[in-house]
Order: structure tokens, then C-alpha cells, then sequence
């Protein structure tokens, strides 16, 4: 089978979908840190979608350390294939990604792409952890990335020195005319980012730091589509489709959304022309989206995995699974925030629960499993917070955080690798535990990078995941209607 390329296109399918622009003139304008399969999914798709509107927005996807991406798709001159996975499964060649650099080994042209006068937008999904912050949210000045990049600043490895470190040659410049857009599933994702890059550029030079504050918009967004990592399945089924070998196509639900502020200090592609929602007020999309997607998402996967179930559409597909999720939406997640005016909440929840069913895509609770110390202060913590001070339920909340627990205990015990980038801290803490409910629920809530001191010392929080590690201590696949049907 022939490779997909520049010189194959022409033999793909008349059912493949493209938009329509000459990607050979197509120039720049887009640097994107962290060009993952969400990235390729979500905002390289819209951006070539809205290339169709014309600009030179191609996109320079820049790796932070794997050279993953740069290696595969560069025998595809960056060409890949989107598939969407839903009742009417489609392809889409997207063309938008022109290059892939790796920070690590290509440093100069990274420096080059970011300080371009045509470089006018730069993006990121770097994931909660790339942002080095710390429990308020701000700059972490013990991280070590931050402090190796306070020494370096010429040779930064976090993605907040990266920025910096261009922002420095753009002020030397006067090349203002950039925003730089977060598209992480963090609270306030732009608001962070701005007071982190200026954080660190005052440690390094003031008049940088209020120029930045004067020039660059760093505007919210929300982001949503879900996006299970590529498989070997998937590979073989695009091939079939789009009749040529595609290194690394990705897999997405039919939804996609992406909110984002009206802040820009530049120029930006015709993403209003394609679905984009442009607003002033990003935070009741972004709340209603982190706390009701990702919030029960997260209750869905450390749960669903202690029942014995690998995918989100299985997990969810049981009965008690869907009771529980549903119920915390409906009376604990929902009267937490406000929502936008013209949401109607309840659809948005029958909405999420009917993605999550969506059988034709394999999404594995392992994968949203990953990262828990970075994800659970944005999609349960901060939610659980507002409820106590409103007087509202957190029992449901709080079973999320103590299955998350069983989750660390689990692994500890069994000497099982997780993904987090607080792993050994995380199992240091599960090991200790000897299954005393009580003791054990206080061990951990003592980790004190993931839950403030405020809450865990919250009798009405303690208290609550204490409860909920009590009775899903004995969940197992066998018994799943009655070890739920006990906190419903
Ligand atoms: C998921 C998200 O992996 C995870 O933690 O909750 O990636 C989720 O699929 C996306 O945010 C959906 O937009």
C-alpha cells in the first residue's frame, strides 16, 4: 500500500473530505507547543477547515521532547487523516500541520518559528502539567523546569520559559501583534498562563514583564471533543478508508467545540467561519465543560476500572455506572456554577452521557485515568469547594476522589505503574495505607499538592470520602449493583 503523501492525494477516495486552499503557498502564522492527538483533532481541524477562508495560517507544531510526531508524519509531509467516529463515521484529510519541530534537538528553528513577524498566534496542549504551576494556580517557583529555565533562560525546557524566552526577542523587536492561546483543560487556562509567563519574565527583566502585560492577550478558552489515543485498529481501519498507509491518522467523536475569549492582540484565522464560538466571557462554557465532561469523566474512569470495565461506552452502559454519573451532574455538578444563558444544562448532561455511549469509538478509562494529581483540583475540587460553601451535597463528588484513592491504593499495593507526574509521591502516600478507612482517607488527603489545606481539613469533606472509600472499598466486577446501589 502506497504511503499517504503530497504526491498521493490525488488517488484518495472522492468521499474523503478536504477543505479547499493551495497548501503549497500556504505560509505560517501558527506555532502550536504540544502537537498531541487533541491538538491534531481539535484546533488543526478547525484551522483547516477555516483555511478554506483564506491567510497564511499554517500551523508549526512544536514537540516539547518526543520526536513521536515529527518522525511519522514527516514520510506524509505532515498530512494525516482525522477519523470520525460516530453514527455516520467520515475522514477528513487535514493539511494544516506544514511542519513539526522538536524543541530538544531543533532549537533555533523553534526560536526562528516563534519570533517570526508572521507568527501571529502561538497555542498549546501541553496537558494541566506543562503549565509548572502550583496549588493557587500560580507560577510554581520550585518546579524544577522553572528553575532550570531561570538559569537557562536561553535554553528553557518548560513551555513557560519557551514563551518567555521568544517574548524577550519579540520586546527587542517591538513585534507585538500575538496572542497566545491555552486550549488545556485547566480553569481560567489563559488567565494562568498570562500571570505564569509574566511571573517568570519579571524574575528575569521587569520592563519584559510589563510589556507583555501591555501587548500580548493571552484569552481563556474551553475545548472539547473527545479523543481516544490511535490503536493498531485504527491504523488498519483508516487505511481501508482513505486506500493508503497513514503513519499516525486520529480518532475523534463527531462534537467538537472550542469556546474562545475575544482578546487578540493580532490577527487570527476565520475560526468564526467554521464553528468557533467567540465570547467575552469564556468561564460558564469553561466550567460547565471541566465540571460536568471532565468531572464526571474522571468519576467515570477510576470507578469504571474497579468494576472491571476498559472503555468509557462499557463503563457508562451499566446501569448503576450511568445512575451514579447522572445523578452527580443533575444534583451536585449542575447547581455549582453558573452556566451561560443560552445552555440549557440538563440537555448538556443528556448530551455528555450520549457522547460517552458512543459505541463506535474505543475510549479507555486507563487513559483518562492518567495525570489524576493534575486533572482532580480542576474537574472535582474546585466543584466541591463551592458546594460546601453553598451547603450543597458533596456525597457523589466525593465518591469520584475516594475511587481516584482506591485507584493509588490499588497500585501501591500491587506495585503497579501510573502516569502522573507525581507518582512516587502519590504511591509513597497509597502505601502506607493499611485499609483502615478513616487513616487511610487522611493520609491522603494530606498530599497537600493536590488537595489545598483548606479542604482537607474540612470535617464535611473528610468525612464524605471517608464514607464513600468505605463503601467502595468492596466494589469488585461481581458485585457492582449493590456496592453502588448503596450510594445512590
Ligand atoms: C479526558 C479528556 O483524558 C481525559 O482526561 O477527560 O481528554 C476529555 O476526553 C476531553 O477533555 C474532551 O473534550
Amino acid at each position: 500500500m502506497q504511503q499517504l503523501n503530497s504526491s498521493h492525494i490525488n488517488q484518495l477516495p472522492e468521499s474523503v473530505i478536504r477543505s479547499d486552499y493551495n497548501r503549497e503557498q500556504l505560509g505560517i502564522g501558527i506555532v502550536h507547543l504540544g502537537p498531541g492527538a487533541f491538538h491534531r483533532a481539535h484546533q488543526a481541524v478547525f484551522t483547516d477547515n477555516a483555511l478554506a477562508y483564506g491567510g497564511d495560517w499554517g500551523i508549526c507544531g512544536v514537540s516539547m521532547r518526543s520526536k513521536g510526531v515529527r518522525d511519522n508524519l514527516a514520510e506524509q509531509d505532515n498530512l494525516y487523516t482525522l477519523a470520525i467516529l460516530d453514527e455516520q463515521p467520515a475522514y477528513q484529510l487535514v493539511g494544516a500541520i506544514k511542519e513539526v519541530l522538536v524543541l530538544g534537538d531543533q532549537r533555533e528553528q523553534v526560536m526562528q518559528r516563534l519570533t517570526a513577524p508572521s507568527t501571529h498566534i502561538i497555542s498549546l496542549t501541553v496537558t494541566e502539567k506543562g503549565y509548572c504551576l502550583n496549588g493557587d494556580g500560580l507560577l510554581d517557583r520550585n518546579h524544577a523546569d522553572v528553575q532550570h529555565d531561570l538559569a537557562h533562560p536561553q535554553q528553557p525546557n518548560s513551555a513557560i520559559g519557551l514563551l518567555t524566552a521568544a517574548l524577550a526577542v519579540r520586546f527587542d523587536q517591538n513585534l507585538g501583534s500575538l496572542t497566545i492561546i491555552s486550549c488545556d483543560n485547566l480553569a481560567d487556562n489563559g488567565s494562568k498562563l498570562g500571570k505564569a509567563v509574566v511571573a517568570f519574565a519579571r524574575e528575569l527583566n521587569a520592563k519584559l514583564a510589563d510589556w507583555i502585560e501591555a501587548n500580548i492577550c493571552f484569552p481563556n478558552t474551553m475545548v472539547d471533543s473527545i479523543t481516544p489515543a490511535t490503536d493498531e485498529a485504527l491504523k488498519q481501519r483508516v487505511a481501508s478508508a482513505i486506500e493508503l498507509k497513514d503513519n499516525w491518522p486520529i480518532q475523534r467523536e463527531a462534537f467538537s467545540q472550542w469556546v474562545i475569549e475575544d482578546e487578540f492582540s493580532g490577527p487570527r484565522p476565520h475560526w468564526e467561519k467554521v464553528g468557533v464560538t467567540f465570547t467575552h466571557d469564556v468561564s460558564g462554557y469553561e466550567k460547565a465543560k471541566l465540571r460536568l465532561l471532565n468531572g464526571s469523566h474522571s468519576t467515570l474512569a477510576y470507578t469504571g476500572l474497579r468494576c472491571g470495565f476498559e472503555t468509557v461506552s462499557e463503563a457508562v452502559s451499566h446501569p448503576a455506572l450511568h445512575k451514579l454519573i447522572s445523578a452527580m451532574l443533575l444534583e451536585e455538578v449542575k447547581p455549582s456554577f453558573s452556566a451561560p444563558l443560552e445552555m440549557d444544562v440538563e440537555e448538556y448532561i443528556q448530551a455528555i452521557l450520549k457522547r460517552y455511549a458512543n459505541p463506535h469509538i474505543r475510549h479507555l478509562l486507563a487513559q483518562i485515568a492518567w495525570d489524576g494529581s493534575q486533572k482532580l483540583p480542576f474537574r472535582l475540587l474546585g466543584t466541591i469547594k463551592d458546594n460546601l460553601a453553598k451547603n450543597n451535597s458533596i456525597r457523589l463528588l466525593s465518591t469520584g476522589v475516594a475511587a481516584w484513592l482506591h485507584f493509588l491504593v490499588n497500585a501501591a499495593h500491587k506495585s503497579l505503574q501510573i502516569t502522573d507526574p507525581l507518582a512516587d509521591l502519590l504511591l509513597a502516600s497509597a502505601k502506607k495505607c493499611t485499609g483502615h478507612s478513616a487513616e487511610d482517607v487522611q493520609t491522603l488527603l494530606a498530599i497537600a499538592q493536590v488537595f489545598p489545606a483548606e479542604l482537607a481539613a474540612n470535617q464535611s469533606f473528610s468525612k464524605a470520602v471517608t464514607e464513600a472509600y468505605l463503601t467502595l472499598a468492596d466494589l469488585n466486577p461481581q458485585n457492582i449493583d449493590s456496592v453502588l446501589g448503596k450510594i445512590e
